[in-house]
Protein backbone atom coordinates (compact mmCIF):
# COMPACT_ATOMS: atom_id res chain seq x y z
CA UNK A 1 0.00 0.00 0.00
CA UNK A 2 1.46 3.30 -0.78
CA UNK A 3 1.50 5.84 1.56
CA UNK A 4 -0.34 9.20 1.10
CA UNK A 5 -0.24 12.47 2.17
CA UNK A 6 -2.94 14.90 1.01
CA UNK A 7 -1.11 18.51 0.66
CA UNK A 8 -2.36 22.43 -1.16
CA UNK A 9 0.93 24.11 -2.76
CA UNK A 10 0.09 27.11 -3.31
CA UNK A 11 2.73 30.82 -3.55
CA UNK A 12 2.96 33.88 -2.23
CA UNK A 13 5.00 36.48 -4.08
CA UNK A 14 6.26 33.67 -6.13
CA UNK A 15 7.54 31.75 -2.90
CA UNK A 16 6.06 27.91 -2.32
CA UNK A 17 4.23 26.66 0.58
CA UNK A 18 2.90 22.71 0.87
CA UNK A 19 -0.04 22.72 3.55
CA UNK A 20 -0.13 19.31 4.69
CA UNK A 21 -3.87 19.08 5.48
CA UNK A 22 -3.92 15.23 5.88
CA UNK A 23 -0.41 13.53 7.05
CA UNK A 24 -2.10 9.95 6.75
CA UNK A 25 -1.74 9.34 10.52
CA UNK A 26 -5.15 8.79 10.45
CA UNK A 27 -5.91 11.13 14.00
CA UNK A 28 -3.07 13.13 15.81
CA UNK A 29 -0.67 11.34 18.12
CA UNK A 30 -2.00 11.62 22.22
CA UNK A 31 -1.12 15.20 23.36
CA UNK A 32 -1.46 16.98 20.19
CA UNK A 33 -3.38 20.92 20.43
CA UNK A 34 -3.32 19.92 24.44
CA UNK A 35 0.38 21.22 25.17
CA UNK A 36 1.97 24.25 23.55
CA UNK A 37 2.75 24.40 19.59
CA UNK A 38 6.16 24.38 20.44
CA UNK A 39 5.89 20.65 22.74
CA UNK A 40 3.84 19.78 19.70
CA UNK A 41 7.06 20.58 16.89
CA UNK A 42 8.81 18.73 19.49
CA UNK A 43 7.02 15.80 19.14
CA UNK A 44 6.64 15.92 15.29
CA UNK A 45 10.64 16.18 14.92
CA UNK A 46 11.60 13.06 17.67
CA UNK A 47 8.51 10.96 16.15
CA UNK A 48 7.59 12.25 12.58
CA UNK A 49 10.43 13.53 11.19
CA UNK A 50 9.85 11.65 7.86
CA UNK A 51 6.62 13.61 7.41
CA UNK A 52 8.75 16.94 6.80
CA UNK A 53 11.44 14.44 4.69
CA UNK A 54 8.70 12.70 2.28
CA UNK A 55 6.76 16.48 1.75
CA UNK A 56 10.13 18.45 1.19
CA UNK A 57 12.82 16.65 -0.09
CA UNK A 58 13.82 15.77 -3.68
CA UNK A 59 11.87 14.33 -6.01
CA UNK A 60 8.57 15.41 -4.09
CA UNK A 61 9.99 18.45 -2.84
CA UNK A 62 12.92 20.89 -3.01
CA UNK A 63 15.19 23.30 -1.33
CA UNK A 64 12.66 26.19 -2.18
CA UNK A 65 9.74 24.79 -0.54
CA UNK A 66 8.17 25.63 2.95
CA UNK A 67 5.78 23.07 4.33
CA UNK A 68 3.04 23.35 7.07
CA UNK A 69 1.56 20.66 9.27
CA UNK A 70 -2.16 21.94 9.56
CA UNK A 71 -2.60 20.79 13.45
CA UNK A 72 -5.04 21.04 16.52
CA UNK A 73 -4.48 24.43 18.38
CA UNK A 74 -3.05 24.40 21.60
CA UNK A 75 -4.07 27.84 22.28
CA UNK A 76 -7.89 28.02 22.16
CA UNK A 77 -8.57 30.96 21.30
CA UNK A 78 -7.37 30.08 18.24
CA UNK A 79 -9.03 28.37 15.14
CA UNK A 80 -6.38 26.45 13.84
CA UNK A 81 -2.57 25.41 14.45
CA UNK A 82 0.06 25.20 12.14
CA UNK A 83 3.77 24.09 12.22
CA UNK A 84 5.94 25.28 9.72
CA UNK A 85 9.10 22.64 8.35
CA UNK A 86 11.77 23.31 4.96
CA UNK A 87 14.06 20.69 3.75
CA UNK A 88 16.62 21.04 6.47
CA UNK A 89 14.40 21.69 10.14
CA UNK A 90 11.66 23.79 11.39
CA UNK A 91 10.41 27.33 11.23
CA UNK A 92 9.10 29.00 14.31
CA UNK A 93 7.16 31.20 12.10
CA UNK A 94 6.35 31.84 8.72
CA UNK A 95 4.67 34.90 6.99
CA UNK A 96 4.72 34.22 3.51
CA UNK A 97 3.65 30.48 4.14
CA UNK A 98 0.91 31.77 6.63
CA UNK A 99 -0.49 33.51 3.92
CA UNK A 100 -0.29 30.38 1.95
CA UNK A 101 -2.07 28.58 5.07
CA UNK A 102 -5.21 31.20 4.85
CA UNK A 103 -5.41 31.21 1.23
CA UNK A 104 -5.69 27.55 0.85
CA UNK A 105 -8.08 27.21 4.17
CA UNK A 106 -10.23 29.63 1.67
CA UNK A 107 -9.94 27.32 -1.06
CA UNK A 108 -11.13 24.32 1.63
CA UNK A 109 -13.85 26.18 2.20
CA UNK A 110 -13.44 26.52 6.00
CA UNK A 111 -12.89 30.06 6.51
CA UNK A 112 -14.82 33.07 5.44
CA UNK A 113 -13.46 36.52 4.79
CA UNK A 114 -12.37 37.93 8.29
CA UNK A 115 -10.38 37.17 11.03
CA UNK A 116 -8.66 33.79 12.08
CA UNK A 117 -6.62 33.03 14.64
CA UNK A 118 -3.57 30.36 14.21
CA UNK A 119 -1.42 29.51 16.72
CA UNK A 120 2.23 28.71 15.53
CA UNK A 121 5.40 27.51 17.68
CA UNK A 122 5.91 30.80 18.78
CA UNK A 123 2.88 31.98 19.81
CA UNK A 124 -0.41 32.44 18.00
CA UNK A 125 -1.32 35.10 15.18
CA UNK A 126 -3.91 36.54 13.52
CA UNK A 127 -4.95 36.78 9.72
CA UNK A 128 -7.73 38.54 7.58
CA UNK A 129 -8.54 36.54 4.54
CA UNK A 130 -9.83 39.93 2.73
CA UNK A 131 -10.99 37.80 0.04
CA UNK A 132 -9.88 35.95 -3.13
CA UNK A 133 -5.90 35.98 -3.36
CA UNK A 134 -5.43 38.59 -0.31
CA UNK A 135 -4.66 38.03 3.07
CA UNK A 136 -3.36 40.17 5.69
CA UNK A 137 -0.95 38.25 9.26
CA UNK A 138 -0.11 40.30 12.18
CA UNK A 139 3.13 38.42 13.17
CA UNK A 140 4.29 37.75 17.14
CA UNK A 141 6.28 40.71 18.87
CA UNK A 142 9.02 41.22 17.27
CA UNK A 143 12.36 43.28 18.32
CA UNK A 144 16.06 43.97 17.60
CA UNK A 145 18.77 42.21 19.74
CA UNK A 146 21.43 43.35 18.74
CA UNK A 147 22.00 46.79 16.47
CA UNK A 148 25.09 47.63 14.57
CA UNK A 149 26.59 44.40 15.09
CA UNK A 150 30.18 44.22 13.12
CA UNK A 151 31.60 41.49 12.01
CA UNK A 152 34.62 39.92 9.22
CA UNK A 153 33.62 38.13 6.76
CA UNK A 154 36.04 36.62 4.52
CA UNK A 155 36.42 37.87 1.31
CA UNK A 156 34.30 40.45 2.00
CA UNK A 157 36.19 42.49 5.08
CA UNK A 158 33.82 43.98 8.06
CA UNK A 159 29.63 43.83 7.60
CA UNK A 160 27.66 45.54 9.98
CA UNK A 161 24.32 44.76 10.66
CA UNK A 162 21.32 43.90 13.34
CA UNK A 163 20.15 40.83 15.03
CA UNK A 164 17.00 41.03 15.27
CA UNK A 165 13.97 38.39 16.36
CA UNK A 166 10.74 38.60 14.56
CA UNK A 167 9.48 34.65 14.33
CA UNK A 168 12.79 33.42 13.18
CA UNK A 169 15.87 34.79 13.74
CA UNK A 170 17.36 37.49 11.42
CA UNK A 171 20.55 39.35 10.59
CA UNK A 172 19.95 42.30 9.02
CA UNK A 173 22.65 44.20 6.52
CA UNK A 174 21.43 47.69 4.99
CA UNK A 175 24.98 48.55 4.01
CA UNK A 176 27.19 46.54 1.29
CA UNK A 177 28.86 46.74 -2.27
CA UNK A 178 26.14 44.12 -3.29
CA UNK A 179 23.55 44.45 -6.47
CA UNK A 180 19.85 43.34 -5.06
CA UNK A 181 18.50 41.92 -8.52
CA UNK A 182 17.64 38.65 -9.29
CA UNK A 183 20.54 37.93 -11.67
CA UNK A 184 23.01 38.17 -9.00
CA UNK A 185 21.34 35.91 -6.32
CA UNK A 186 24.35 33.20 -7.18
CA UNK A 187 26.73 35.77 -5.35
CA UNK A 188 23.98 37.25 -3.06
CA UNK A 189 23.54 33.77 -1.52
CA UNK A 190 27.15 33.21 -1.14
CA UNK A 191 27.89 36.61 0.19
CA UNK A 192 24.64 35.78 2.42
CA UNK A 193 25.88 32.63 3.91
CA UNK A 194 29.42 33.88 4.39
CA UNK A 195 27.77 36.49 6.40
CA UNK A 196 26.03 34.26 8.55
CA UNK A 197 29.20 32.22 8.74
CA UNK A 198 30.58 34.77 10.47
CA UNK A 199 27.49 36.46 12.60
CA UNK A 200 27.08 32.64 14.20
CA UNK A 201 30.86 32.70 14.93
CA UNK A 202 30.58 35.77 16.73
CA UNK A 203 28.52 34.41 19.57
CA UNK A 204 24.95 34.76 17.77
CA UNK A 205 24.68 31.00 16.89
CA UNK A 206 20.84 31.59 16.39
CA UNK A 207 21.05 33.79 13.02
CA UNK A 208 19.51 30.88 10.48
CA UNK A 209 18.11 33.98 8.13
CA UNK A 210 20.24 36.95 6.45
CA UNK A 211 18.74 39.72 4.63
CA UNK A 212 20.07 42.53 2.40
CA UNK A 213 18.75 45.62 1.17
CA UNK A 214 18.51 47.43 -2.04
CA UNK A 215 16.80 50.47 -3.73
CA UNK A 216 13.45 49.87 -4.93
CA UNK A 217 12.78 49.12 -8.12
CA UNK A 218 9.86 51.68 -8.35
CA UNK A 219 9.62 54.97 -6.48
CA UNK A 220 6.19 53.57 -4.93
CA UNK A 221 8.06 51.20 -3.28
CA UNK A 222 10.16 51.65 -0.34
CA UNK A 223 13.38 48.57 -0.22
CA UNK A 224 14.14 45.63 -2.34
CA UNK A 225 15.56 42.87 -0.50
CA UNK A 226 17.25 39.46 -0.36
CA UNK A 227 16.51 36.81 2.04
CA UNK A 228 19.04 33.49 2.25
CA UNK A 229 16.80 31.30 4.00
CA UNK A 230 17.95 28.72 6.45
CA UNK A 231 19.05 25.77 4.25
CA UNK A 232 20.91 28.00 1.43
CA UNK A 233 17.52 28.95 -0.75
CA UNK A 234 16.18 32.54 -1.00
CA UNK A 235 13.13 33.76 -0.48
CA UNK A 236 11.04 34.75 -3.77
CA UNK A 237 8.68 36.71 -1.69
CA UNK A 238 9.71 39.57 0.30
CA UNK A 239 9.43 36.91 3.56
CA UNK A 240 7.09 37.78 6.38
CA UNK A 241 9.13 37.58 9.18
CA UNK A 242 11.67 39.37 7.08
CA UNK A 243 9.61 42.36 6.99
CA UNK A 244 8.83 42.12 10.41
CA UNK A 245 12.21 42.29 11.50
CA UNK A 246 12.84 45.69 8.92
CA UNK A 247 9.83 47.34 10.39
CA UNK A 248 11.66 46.57 13.86
CA UNK A 249 14.81 48.04 13.37
CA UNK A 250 13.04 51.09 11.74
CA UNK A 251 10.79 51.54 14.43
CA UNK A 252 14.17 51.40 16.64
CA UNK A 253 15.82 54.00 14.53
CA UNK A 254 12.78 56.39 14.64
CA UNK A 255 12.53 55.64 10.61
CA UNK A 256 8.57 54.82 9.96
CA UNK A 257 5.76 56.01 12.02
CA UNK A 258 3.39 53.90 13.76
CA UNK A 259 0.40 52.58 11.38
CA UNK A 260 2.82 54.29 8.29
CA UNK A 261 2.91 51.34 5.61
CA UNK A 262 5.93 50.24 4.25
CA UNK A 263 6.12 48.74 0.79
CA UNK A 264 9.33 45.85 0.92
CA UNK A 265 9.70 44.22 -2.76
CA UNK A 266 11.25 40.94 -3.22
CA UNK A 267 14.41 39.74 -5.27
CA UNK A 268 11.53 38.88 -8.04
CA UNK A 269 9.96 41.83 -7.68
CA UNK A 270 6.89 40.53 -5.88
CA UNK A 271 5.48 42.87 -2.61
CA UNK A 272 4.56 43.07 0.38
CA UNK A 273 2.67 46.14 2.25
CA UNK A 274 3.94 46.12 6.25
CA UNK A 275 2.92 48.55 9.12
CA UNK A 276 3.41 47.84 12.75
CA UNK A 277 2.16 49.30 15.99
CA UNK A 278 4.00 49.62 19.46
CA UNK A 279 3.75 46.63 21.61
CA UNK A 280 6.28 48.01 24.10
CA UNK A 281 8.29 51.21 23.37
CA UNK A 282 11.03 51.28 25.72
CA UNK A 283 11.74 47.04 25.17
CA UNK A 284 11.16 48.58 21.12
CA UNK A 285 9.14 45.88 20.63
CA UNK A 286 6.78 46.33 17.46
CA UNK A 287 3.53 44.35 16.48
CA UNK A 288 4.12 43.70 12.58
CA UNK A 289 1.00 43.24 9.62
CA UNK A 290 2.33 42.36 6.67
CA UNK A 291 0.00 42.40 3.74
CA UNK A 292 0.41 40.62 0.75
CA UNK A 293 -1.41 37.89 -2.02
CA UNK A 294 -0.92 33.92 -2.74
CA UNK A 295 -2.41 31.59 -5.21
CA UNK A 296 -3.32 27.73 -4.88
CA UNK A 297 -1.34 26.30 -7.80
CA UNK A 298 -2.29 22.46 -6.91
CA UNK A 299 -3.81 19.57 -4.75
CA UNK A 300 -2.33 16.45 -4.49
CA UNK A 301 -1.97 13.11 -2.47
CA UNK A 302 1.94 12.82 -2.40
CA UNK A 303 2.67 9.00 -2.07
CA UNK A 304 5.19 6.63 -1.66
CA UNK A 305 5.55 3.31 -2.68
CA UNK A 306 6.56 0.13 -0.24
CA UNK A 307 9.18 -0.55 -2.52
CA UNK A 308 10.83 3.04 -3.26
CA UNK A 309 14.30 2.86 -2.96
CA UNK A 310 14.11 6.71 -1.66
CA UNK A 311 11.17 6.58 0.68
CA UNK A 312 11.74 9.75 2.39
CA UNK A 313 13.63 11.60 -0.58
CA UNK A 314 16.62 13.03 -0.91
CA UNK A 315 18.38 15.45 1.44
CA UNK A 316 19.79 17.40 -1.18
CA UNK A 317 21.18 20.61 -0.40
CA UNK A 318 23.14 24.24 -1.02
CA UNK A 319 22.75 25.41 2.48
CA UNK A 320 24.36 24.28 5.72
CA UNK A 321 22.89 21.66 8.16
CA UNK A 322 20.57 24.15 10.46
O1 LIG B 1 7.81 34.62 4.91
O2 LIG B 1 8.48 34.53 7.00
C1 LIG B 1 8.55 34.17 5.83
C2 LIG B 1 9.54 33.15 5.44
C3 LIG B 1 10.47 32.55 6.23
C4 LIG B 1 11.18 31.66 5.41
C5 LIG B 1 10.66 31.74 4.15
N1 LIG B 1 9.65 32.66 4.18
Amino acid sequence: MNRKIRVIDSHTGGEPTRVVIDPGWGHFPAGWGERSLAEDLHALRRDHDDLRSICLHEPRGGEVWVGGLLCPPADKTCDFGVIFFNHIGYLGMCGHGTIGLVVTLAHLGRIEPGAVRIDTPVGPVEAVWHGGAEVSVTNVPSRRIAAGVVVEVPGIGQVSGDVVWSGNPFFLVQRHDETITASNVARLTHVALEIRRAVRAAGYEQVDHVELFGPPSTPDRDSKNFVLCPGGAYDRSPCGTGTSAKLACLAADGLLAEGQPWVQESIIGSTFVASYRWADRQQGEVIPTIRGSAYVTAEADLMVAPDDPFPQGISATSGEPG
